[in-house]
């Protein structure tokens, strides 16, 4: 064995070379494995002791991709053109051994080699758009000449790894060989390349797959139109495209020169930082500072929910799809049997678009237990309530609990914002009661605020986050405030959308601002799509608000054909008239001089304050991390990937931009604007929030 370098070894099989990068976690192409492939090549070429070379690394994957965490630092050590002539250029056979995931530059690398061998559970894949960027090694020239165009593209544009079996198909992997037995099969199927003479295969060679489309770019307009809506403010995928159009027109090395001017021009772009940032943030959000992943958790092996309504029955639905059996309670057999109707429905119509079978239907819907009592959930090792917002409501269900739940069993509310303290305060069991915030749909939306109680207990805490992760959920842990973290910020947002639509703008207006900065819906297309009337009542209402008197004319939204926007019966809306007319009224008699109000104090004053509250909740401890704050408005409320979250973009734009422009605002407008101590400190002190 011969040590290439810290990274990579060399060893000798009869006359088989064998380079194995060993560099945990994920062996991504950092210099040093770059280094490695790149030296590590050359020597076995040059040796004539070696016939052929088998590339393969240790531990749990192939190479996952280019380091990330390298991104807009001074480049070092090999280049990705001096690797190719390595592998590609190799006068000897090179095999690329594939196991776990062989991502983005990884996969590239491979693609690089002239054989690919793989296990059967090995996956490949191009996720660079997931990172704001595109495939720089290769991939948009590379992957085209062997699954065709409209494989490679919608690869490429999903980001999505796919299968060793359908790479098989494509002809990506050559051969799949024993689970468990990668190298041995790596190194007989060089042992046969050699004894039967077989000719160095480059994938460059390969054009009968985009000889077949050149000279059509309808093909490729088809692919932007289709793709327009899934992409919009994204900038990825335009060059993405292009480069593979490139594979199509242009000879091997110029499009291989375009794709990496492509990918360059993309690296230090604000939408590729910002992806990258959630990158990581993604992966920070699990970790809990004083609760180490070596604290025991608890078993869960059934869950039961309290309330079979829209909540109750999405939150069911998590479990159920974890194979976790529950046990539902509902006060009325008319609301249980609506419920279980709903979660039945669900999943037929899951099934019906094909990603479920019947048998998986009834499989789940036989792991759901209805109840109208209480006393059904003795049994639950977690108890999650999920009853109409009223706090006097919910003590009364957790001091009834209490009593029922076995010990040992942990007491979860999914309020949005009602003090989890004070519920817990109401058992005997305060360290097992917790905050469960799941967002609506809550079987489809991925987000969940695990609201840590002031007596929580850690292996609780644990427990949870590691549940989370079971259910497919993203999960950020908050402190108890009014709203946690998202709602408590989502509040800014909608005040002072409210105030401008008095002050000078139109709720169309304030929405094609927030629509246009990248969020699915504004504030007043988002209401009335909830509804104007939760937490409304006919009998308290009085004209005191825009929404009041719109409830009060029956204008309650959507639902009924017309809320801030009025809506045909394709639910499409249009700025209404008769609003037009009902906020212009309002604002007269409030006594209020109308201006004109432009999109950019539309943006600044919905964001900023948002902003000022994120840091807040951090100065507070509500949050652990700045980042943590932009998973939840991210995979919570929709707020732009590409724009990072909005602490994140806080930063992008200068944390001093936002501190000036919310004491400008609160001179002439007032305290909703005071700036946080923690945005003053920020600037004072030249950092970032993401430093914190
Ligand atoms: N670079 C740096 N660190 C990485 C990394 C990478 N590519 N991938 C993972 N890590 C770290 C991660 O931060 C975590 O660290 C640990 O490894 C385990 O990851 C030229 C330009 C491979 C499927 O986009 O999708 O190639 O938190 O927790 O759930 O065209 O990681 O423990 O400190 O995610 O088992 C393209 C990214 C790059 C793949 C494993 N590649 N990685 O998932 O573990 S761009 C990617 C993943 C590129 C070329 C372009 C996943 C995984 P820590 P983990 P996992």
């Amino acid at each position: 064995m011969t040590a290439i370098n810290a990274v990579t070894d060399l060893t000798r099989e009869g006359d088989i070379a064998v380079i194995t990068i060993d560099s945990p976690p994920v062996n991504a192409l950092s210099a040093d494995v770059r280094n490695g492939l790149r030296d590590g090549a050359r020597q076995a070429a040059a040796d004539p002791a070696f016939k052929a070379i088998v590339l393969i690394c240790a531990g749990r994957t192939f190479i996952a991709g280019a380091d990330i965490s390298e991104f807009g630092k001074p480049s070092q050590g090999a280049t990705l053109q001096e690797i190719q002539d390595a592998l590609e250029g190799s006068p000897k056979p090179v095999i690329a051994a594939l196991h776990g995931t062989a991502l983005g530059g990884g996969f590239e690398v491979a693609l690089m080699c002239h054989y690919r061998v793989a296990v059967p559970s090995a996956k490949v894949g191009l996720p660079e758009i997931k990172l704001g960027l595109m495939p720089g090694a290769g991939g948009t020239q590379r992957l085209p000449r062997l699954a065709g165009v409209e494989n490679a593209l919608n690869l490429i544009l999903s980001g999505t790894p796919f299968g060793a079996k359908q790479a098989l198909e494509w002809n990506a992997v050559d051969a799949l060989v024993e689970e468990g037995k990668l190298r041995e099969g790596a190194i007989a199927f060089a042992r046969k390349l050699i004894d039967t003479h077989m000719p160095l295969r480059r994938i460059r060679d390969l054009n009968d797959k985009i000889e077949a489309v050149r000279g059509k770019p309808e093909i490729f307009d088809k692919i932007r139109k289709e793709n327009a809506r899934k992409f919009r403010g994204f900038e990825a995928w335009k060059s993405a495209i292009r480069a593979v159009q490139a594979a199509v027109d242009l000879p091997f090395d110029e499009g291989m020169k375009l794709e990496r001017q492509a990918f360059l021009d993309l690296v230090p772009s604000e939408q590729s930082r910002a992806q990258r940032y959630v990158f990581f943030a993604e992966r920070k959000v699990w970790k809990v500072a004083d609760v180490s992943d070596d604290t025991p958790t608890l078993p869960i092996k059934n869950v039961g929910v309290i309330g079979a309504g829209t909540m109750g029955g999405g939150i069911s639905m998590n479990f159920l799809n974890a194979s976790i059996p529950v046990t539902i309670v509902e006060t009325a057999q008319a609301a249980l049997d609506r419920g279980l109707g709903t979660i039945r429905r669900n999943y037929e119509n899951t099934a019906k678009k094909g990603r479920l079978t019947q048998a998986d239907v009834e499989t789940r819907m036989g792991l759901l237990s209805p109840s109208l009592d209480l006393t059904a959930l003795t049994d639950c090792d977690l108890i999650i309530e999920a009853v109409f917002e009223n706090m006097e409501l919910k003590k009364e269900i957790f001091r009834k609990l209490d009593k029922i739940a076995k010990p040992g069993a942990m007491l979860a509310s999914n309020t949005s914002y009602l003090d989890i303290d004070e519920i817990a305060s109401v058992t005997s069991r305060p360290d097992y009661v917790l905050g469960m915030h799941f967002f609506s749909p809550a079987n489809v939306m991925r987000l969940l605020e695990v609201v840590r109680g002031k007596k929580t207990a850690k292996p609780v805490v644990a427990t949870v986050m590691k549940l989370a992760r079971k259910i497919g959920k993203i999960a950020a842990l908050v402190g108890v405030c009014h709203g946690f973290v998202g709602n408590r910020m989502l509040a800014q947002r909608q005040r002072e959308a409210q105030k401008l639509i008095l002050e000078g703008a139109m709720p169309w207006d304030v929405d094609r601002v927030i629509y246009d900065f990248g969020l699915p819906m504004g504030p007043f297309a988002m209401s009335d799509l909830a509804g104007l009337d939760i937490g409304w009542s006919k009998e308290t209402s009085k004209s005191a608000s825009i929404r009041d008197i719109l409830c009060e004319m029956d204008r309650r939204g959507q639902k009924t054909g017309a809320g801030f926007y009025d809506y045909d019966e394709a639910r499409n809306s249009k700025p209404s008239p008769v609003v037009e007319k009902i906020i212009l009224d309002f604002a007269a008699k409030k006594g209020i001089n109308r201006r004109n109000i432009s999109d950019q104090e539309i943006l600044e004053r919905c964001i900023y304050p948002m902003i000022n509250e994120g840091a807040k909740i951090l100065d507070e401890g509500m949050a652990q991390r700045a980042s943590d704050i932009d998973i939840v408005w991210i995979n919570g409320y929709g707020w732009p990937v590409y724009r990072g979250g909005p602490m994140f973009y806080a930063d992008l734009i200068g944390p001093e931009k936002v501190l000036a422009k919310m004491k400008e605002f609160e001179a002439t407008m007032g305290e909703d604007f005071k700036p946080a101590a923690l945005l003053e400190k920020v600037v004072a002190e030249k950092k970032r929030f993401q430093d914190l």
